[in-house]
C-alpha cells in the first residue's frame, strides 16, 4: 500500500488527535509541515480548496477532516483497533461533544498572547496579527460561537467534573480499560489547555483528567519522517487513486454519480471543493478532481458535517 502522509503543523489540536493515533498504532508516516494560515497552495493543490488541518494523503487519495482520517488510518492499520467497544453512539457522542463544545472553549483559554510561544515558537507580533485575521476570515458566516473568556472558563469548569467522573474506579480511558476513538477526540480538545503554562492549573482539581491527557500524550506520535510538500505532490502525481469498483449513491435527491458537484463544511471555512461525484454513502463522499501539479486525485470527505451540492 502507498505510504501514509500527514499534512499538518505542530500547534494544531486536530492534527494532534491524528499524531496521537499514529502513536497508539505504532505507525511510521511521512510528515509535511504546512502553513498555519492561508495561503496554502500545496494543500489546496491536493484538496481542491479545503484548507482545514489536518489532511491525510495515501498516494493519490486525499482524506479531509480528522473524523474520516481516523477511520482511514483504522482501515490502513487495523490493530490495535480504535473501536474496541464497537462503533457506537457513545463514541460518536463523546467525540462530537468534545469537538463542538470543548474545543471552542479550550482553544481561546489556551491560545493567548502569553502562551502563543509554546504553540508557535517563532511567533512575532506580525504573525499574531495575521493569525487573528486569518481565523476571523475563516469563521466568517460560520455557526461556531466563540464567546468571551469568562464564558469559556465557566463552560470548561461545568464539564470538567463530568469528564473526571468518566475515569472513576481507576478506569484509564473514557469508555473502559482500552483506548478508543473517543479518547483521541477528548484528548486533543484538552491538549492545548494541558500544554499552556498557567492555563493547565484549571485541571488541578481534576487529577484523573490531567493524568488521562498525559497518558495519551505519552503514546507519542509513532515514527514520522519529514518530507516537503513538493515531494508529497510528486507522490500524488505518480500514484493512482484506489479503485472504487462501483460508486454508491445514498440520499442523493436530484444529484447523480458522475455529475460535477461541490463539497464544503457546514460549520466554518466554506471553501468548496469541486469535482466529479464518484461515491456518496451514509459515511463518506468521494470526489474525483485533477490538478496540474498533483494529477488525478480522489478527495474523501465525511458525509456528516459536509454539504454536497451541484457545482455552481
Ligand atoms: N472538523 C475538522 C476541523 C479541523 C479544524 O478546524 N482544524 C483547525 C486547526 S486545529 C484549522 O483547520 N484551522 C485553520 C487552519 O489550519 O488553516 C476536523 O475534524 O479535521
Amino acid at each position: 500500500m502507498a505510504e501514509i502522509v500527514l499534512h499538518h503543523y505542530p500547534a494544531s489540536p486536530y492534527a494532534e488527535k491524528i499524531r496521537a493515533i499514529f502513536g497508539f498504532k505504532g505507525l511510521a508516516w511521512k510528515s509535511v509541515t504546512i502553513p498555519a494560515v492561508m495561503p496554502k497552495p500545496d494543500v489546496v493543490a491536493l484538496t481542491g480548496g479545503y484548507r482545514r488541518t489536518p489532511v491525510l494523503q495515501i498516494g493519490a487519495d486525499i482524506y479531509c477532516d480528522s473524523g474520516l482520517i481516523a477511520r482511514a488510518i483504522e482501515d490502513y492499520a487495523p490493530s490495535p483497533t480504535l473501536f474496541p467497544y464497537g462503533d457506537t453512539l457513545a463514541l460518536s457522542a463523546i467525540t462530537s461533544f468534545a469537538e463542538a463544545v470543548l474545543f471552542n472553549n479550550a482553544v481561546p483559554l489556551a491560545f493567548t498572547p502569553h502562551t502563543l510561544k509554546v504553540f508557535f515558537p517563532d511567533v512575532t507580533p506580525e504573525f499574531m496579527d495575521t493569525f487573528r485575521k486569518d481565523r476571523a476570515e475563516m469563521r466568517k458566516g460560520g455557526t461556531v460561537r466563540r464567546g468571551p473568556i469568562n464564558e469559556n472558563r465557566a463552560t470548561m469548569l461545568h464539564f470538567l467534573p463530568k469528564i473526571e467522573s468518566q475515569f472513576k474506579d481507576g478506569r484509564p480511558f473514557v469508555l473502559g480499560s482500552s483506548a478508543c476513538l473517543a479518547d483521541f477526540g477528548l484528548y486533543h480538545t484538552l491538549w492545548p489547555v494541558w500544554r499552556a503554562p498557567g492555563v493547565r492549573a484549571i485541571l488541578n482539581p481534576f487529577p484523573k483528567t490531567d493524568a488521562f491527557v498525559e497518558r495519551i500524550a505519552k503514546l507519542g506520535h509513532g515514527a514520522p519522517t519529514a518530507i516537503d510538500s513538493a515531494k508529497a505532490l510528486e507522490i500524488a502525481k505518480t500514484s493512482k487513486p484506489a479503485t472504487i469498483d462501483r460508486g454508491i449513491a445514498t440520499e442523493l435527491e436530484d444529484l447523480k454519480l458522475g455529475e460535477m458537484i461541490e463539497v464544503l463544511p457546514v460549520d466554518y471555512a466554506y471553501d468548496p471543493v469541486k469535482g466529479e461525484l464518484l461515491s456518496a454513502t451514509a459515511d463518506e463522499i468521494v470526489v474525483r478532481r485533477t490538478d496540474p501539479r498533483a494529477g488525478t486525485l480522489h478527495v474523501h470527505f465525511p458525509r456528516v458535517g459536509y454539504e454536497l451540492r451541484k457545482a455552481s
